[in-house]
């Protein structure tokens, strides 16, 4: 039989004068069996005030609800779909609500009360190992690109839930990904970390909106 697996979350007391450093250990269940959460993460999933908890594992995000009071709700999947274990989270449709990119190129929009439903993301990229968010164009819609073993990918974000492939990077395996203006010109420029050791990094300014 397997056990469930938990997400443990410290809680320490404090006091009037700062921290006493004596605190509890609390444990929630992430509703994945052992061995399968793979990272968590925060964010306000429906837009309460109170940070919610996602799990992720391979092929799964869960959520569990903050409640208030050191209580977290029994968690519940909000989406499925290969290759889940890293996400971006920022609100990919500007209603002011957080949605969800995973690493596997899939797109799921938040309705501002934590239930998801799947965008239309054009020749989606198979596999996936990274994924970073950033209006790349310039229009001011939040684009996603996704990582991969063969370089990456950048979905440009073409409105009412679609995300449409626009260009991609081939080069060796990407680990990781963030987005900024490295080159200070103005415009949102992807760095990729790659596990390649001659170029373990590298900035490219993509896009000159
Ligand atoms: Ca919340
Ligand atoms: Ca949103
Ligand atoms: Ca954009
Ligand atoms: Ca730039």
């Amino acid at each position: 039989m397997r056990c469930k697996g938990f997400v443990a979350f410290v809680a320490l007391a404090a006091s009037a004068q700062g921290c006493s450093g004596r605190g509890r250990v609390r444990k929630y269940d992430s509703g994945y069996p052992e061995n399968e959460p793979r990272r968590v993460y925060v964010a306000d999933v429906d837009r309460d005030g109170k940070p919610d908890v996602l799990v992720t594992a391979a092929a799964s995000v869960r959520w569990l609800r903050n409640e208030g009071g050191e209580r977290f709700s029994a968690s519940t999947e909000i989406a499925s779909g290969a290759h889940s274990e890293e996400l971006a989270l920022v609100d990919l449709d500007a209603d002011q609500d957080v949605d969800i990119a995973t690493e596997g190129g899939e797109v799921y929009l938040n309705d501002g009360a934590g239930r998801f439903s799947a965008a239309e993301v054009a020749q989606r990229a198979s596999g996936g190992t990274a994924v970073a968010s950033g209006d790349l164009d310039g229009d001011q819609r939040i684009d996603v690109i996704v990582g991969s073993s063969s370089g990456f990918v950048i979905f440009g974000n073409a409105g009412n839930g679609r995300f449409e492939r626009r260009q991609s990077e081939s080069q060796e395996k990407v680990v990781q990904m963030v987005t900024g203006d490295f080159d200070l010109d103005g415009d949102q420029d992807v760095l990729a970390v790659s596990s390649f050791p001659v170029s373990s990094a590298r900035a490219t300014a993509l896009c000159c909106g």
